[in-house]
């Protein structure tokens, strides 16, 4: 961990925090090498079997770190296409690309790329006095960190373009109705019931459940007959793995599994 990543590892779950919290924890690139670091490593290492992201003190994340996008420094203007392909786009890969649950628990204001990166993760929670803020538009941007393609889908183009371009804050309740995030909870119970599904996660059947989440994220861009395929041969892979065994073997002796990830 770094000063601006707090990592605690436990029982396969790898809990990161972002922790700049004067800063809402906006991004520098420090806080960014640090994430992509320990999400490259829960993407190569057996122990980890769900990734818990939260952040430190009263926000989530507030996106880019305006501060080092200050024109009153001087300078040419900067190449954000850049910085994009560099940071936020590798980031965005690498939570949807990770065939292990990343669950999200949003514990307060979540802004600008800080909320759209909780909207790429796979389970999120957020605390009920949380926002979600589609800040861009505020001051001249676009939504990234995958905003625009998530929004659009998830929401409509109606819903989407209404956040985007009016960049109000929207509540964690309507997240929720709306489908963005899987649930608001109570401001004091998010961390307990973020961890708890990320242990339940991280005590689960890791391939199946990496696939599961491959084959989700893929129906997006794919249609009926060529899922069909993709379900056949992830089912393959699954039903070679021992935790289909052993899954099935605690069925039928009525006792819980005790999955390996295997
Ligand atoms: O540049 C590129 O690489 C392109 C990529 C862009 C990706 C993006 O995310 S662009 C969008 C950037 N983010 C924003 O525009 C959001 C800016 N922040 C806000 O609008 C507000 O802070 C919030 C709505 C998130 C929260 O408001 P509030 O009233 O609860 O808190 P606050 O007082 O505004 O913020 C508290 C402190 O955090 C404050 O510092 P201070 O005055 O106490 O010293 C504030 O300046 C600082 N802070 C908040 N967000 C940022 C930030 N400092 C730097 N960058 C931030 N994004």
């Amino acid at each position: 961990s770094s000063q601006t990543l707090l990592s605690f590892q436990e029982a396969g779950v790898l809990k990161l925090t972002l922790n700049r919290p004067e800063k809402l924890n906006s991004f520098n690139e420090e806080m960014h090498l640090a994430l992509r670091g320990e999400l490259e490593r829960a993407c190569d290492d057996d122990a980890i079997r769900a990734v818990l992201l939260t952040g430190a003190g009263r926000g989530f994340c507030a996106g880019q770190d305006l501060g080092d996008r200050d024109p009153r420094k001087g300078g040419p203007k900067p190449d954000l296409g850049a910085t994009i392909e560099t940071f936020y786009n590798p980031l965005l890969r690498l939570i949807r690309s990770l065939e292990k649950p990343v669950i999200c628990a949003v514990n307060g204001v979540a802004a600008g790329a800080g909320a759209n990166i909780a909207f790429a993760c796979d389970i999120v929670l957020a605390a009920q006095s949380a926002k979600f803020i589609q800040a861009f538009s505020k001051i001249g941007l676009i939504p990234d960190a995958g905003g625009s393609w998530s929004l659009a889908r998830i929401l409509g183009e109606p819903r989407a373009k209404a956040l985007t371009l009016l960049a109000e804050p929207l509540p964690a309740q309507t997240a929720a109705d709306w489908g963005l995030i899987w649930r608001a909870v109570e401001d004091d119970a998010l961390q307990a019931e973020a961890l708890a599904i990320a242990s339940k996660l991280a005590a689960g059947p890791t391939t199946g459940l990496g696939l599961t989440k491959r084959l989700i994220q893929e129906a997006a861009t794919s249609d009926l007959d060529t899922h069909l395929d993709r379900e056949r041969d992830c089912q393959r892979e699954a039903g070679f793995t021992d935790d289909y065994a052993e899954g099935v073997t605690a069925f039928l002796e009525k006792r819980s599994a005790n999955f390996t990830g295997h």
